[in-house]
């Protein structure tokens, strides 16, 4: 196999669960195809489905699979290779030595999956099937169903959806050890930055040596990382500057490992051997930040109160360096703390690093009687329900000083009651810092993924002082 399983069980079972989770029809999941880069033959690299990955395992391209909800039925459909084929893949194990491996005794030519379906719609059964997030796989799903393209999306099974992720969000043990596999890769990405970064170097350098980290440990990136002087833009792609001597540098990356399972973790140090007073000051006060979400971490606890506590933290901070005022809680009920934290505290991860949310945040994050905030902030917050043992999840608060923003609140004298905009100006080009981290939530408590980083204010200027000797 070219590729790492779990042992067949762990998927039978897995796929035992859903069916029978009292739907009726047909469950219908897709894999990922190919995709061309720039020509239909110059691919992207392959990425398979990860819902496809958790029932099926099969890390090729061009596969789908039935499970019949009713009779139990499971059908691989995948084309065979043929001596065309070979001569360009070599040989590879065949689709039924692969459905073998994950517990599965059928297989069928691709494009019978067409027939199934038709049929099972024509004697009046209902056809299960999840968002579609590629253009392909909607394509499909419209052909197979005759259904314009544009009505794919309404016609989801919000039942299948809700039962995959009533699977997928406790991680069983044989997950556990792959995403801490991920998050070691991924601390070292970071470790590797922290020490290769030198003042006069672009960003893009100190980002290669990031991605070097996890392809050398026959890894890849769980997402785009983000290396950068400017960590007050939250997604920045742009990596074109140079680092200088009094600059900080967000780094915000992780690693996919051989089995798909990804780490996200996030750091911020100094050009420098040290950071700036005040970049140390607004450095403790995320850190503050960061240790007392972790010690809300509990089966029962939501993870929108932790939010909330988070942010009630960088506004305490923020009132003893002089930018705000007035009651904490006050200013984090009316939402004033997005000034300078305008995203979520963490989310959902595991084969995805934003996990499952193909599968749509308002059943990830949130559940029937926890609706998300609409409000400015807290609306970037993509996990609110309550914890449970076997979530796997980030913890992520930062400060981000965004020039854009202070000019348009000022100008509305927006929360003038919680911002003193006369003692925020010195922050305008202060950029931005974050910190995190992945966790497990236990029976009592929580766990740390993979290995510790230096992370407080010493330990990260202990190695950036090694480093620039
Ligand atoms: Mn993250």
């Amino acid at each position: 196999m070219q590729f790492r399983l779990f042992e067949s069980a762990i998927y039978t079972n897995r796929r035992n669960v859903l069916q029978k989770n009292s739907l009726t029809g047909l469950i219908v999941l897709l894999g990922n195809d190919e995709t061309g880069m720039n020509y239909k033959d110059n691919w992207y690299p392959f990425r398979q489905d990860s819902n496809f990955l958790y029932y099926f395992g099969i890390n090729m391209a061009s596969l789908a699979a039935v499970i019949d909800a009713d009779s139990g039925e499971e059908i691989i459909f995948g084309n065979e290779l043929t001596i065309e084929d070979i001569v360009w893949t070599g040989s590879l194990p065949s689709l039924v030595d692969m459905a073998t491996a994950v517990g599965v005794s059928k297989t069928q030519p691709y494009n019978n999956i067409e027939i199934l379906i038709r049929k099972a719609m024509a004697s009046g059964r209902k056809i299960h099937f999840i968002p579609p997030y590629r253009t392909e796989n909607k394509i499909k799903m419209s052909q197979w169903l005759q259904v314009a393209v544009n009505a794919i999306d309404q016609m989801v099974s919000v039942p299948l959806i809700k039962t995959i992720i009533s699977q997928r969000s406790y991680k069983e043990n044989c997950e556990l050890v792959e995403m801490d596999k991920a998050t070691i890769i991924s601390a070292d990405m970071h470790l590797a930055a922290m020490r290769f970064a030198k003042p006069g170097m672009k960003e893009y350098e100190v980002m290669a040596k990031v991605k070097e980290v996890a392809y050398a440990q026959n890894g890849s990136l769980s997402f785009h990382p983000i290396v950068t002087i400017h960590g007050e833009t939250l997604h920045n792609v742009y990596s074109g500057n140079t680092i200088k001597e009094g600059q900080m540098i967000l780094c915000d990356a992780g690693a996919a490992n051989d089995m798909h399972y990804a780490g996200d973790l996030t750091c911020t140090f100094p050009v420098g051997k040290k950071f700036t007073s005040i970049q140390k000051e607004v450095y403790e006060i995320v850190l503050q930040a960061h240790y007392s979400s972790l010690a809300m971490l509990r089966p029962g606890v939501l993870f929108k109160d932790v939010y909330l506590n988070a942010a009630e933290k960088i506004v305490e901070g923020m009132q003893l360096l002089g930018v705000m005022k007035g009651d904490a809680s006050e200013a984090v009920a009316a939402g004033a703390h997005a000034m300078f934290f305008q995203c979520g505290l963490g989310h959902m991860i595991g084969l995805d690093v934003h996990d499952m949310e193909d599968l749509g945040e308002p059943y990830v994050g949130y559940t029937d009687t926890l609706k998300k905030s609409t409000q400015f902030g807290m609306k970037s917050l993509r996990l609110g329900r309550a914890l449970e043992p076997g979530f796997t999840l980030t913890v992520e608060p930062g400060i981000y000083m965004i020039p854009q923003l202070m000019d348009k609140w000022k100008n509305e004298n927006k929360f003038t009651e919680f911002i003193n905009y006369q003692a925020l100006d010195k922050f305008r080009d202060f950029s931005g810092i974050r910190v995190e981290e992945d966790y497990l939530i236990t029976e009592t408590g929580y766990r740390l993924l993979g290995k510790k980083l230096p992370m407080s204010a010493d330990e990260v200027e202990a190695v950036r002082a090694e480093s620039l000797q």
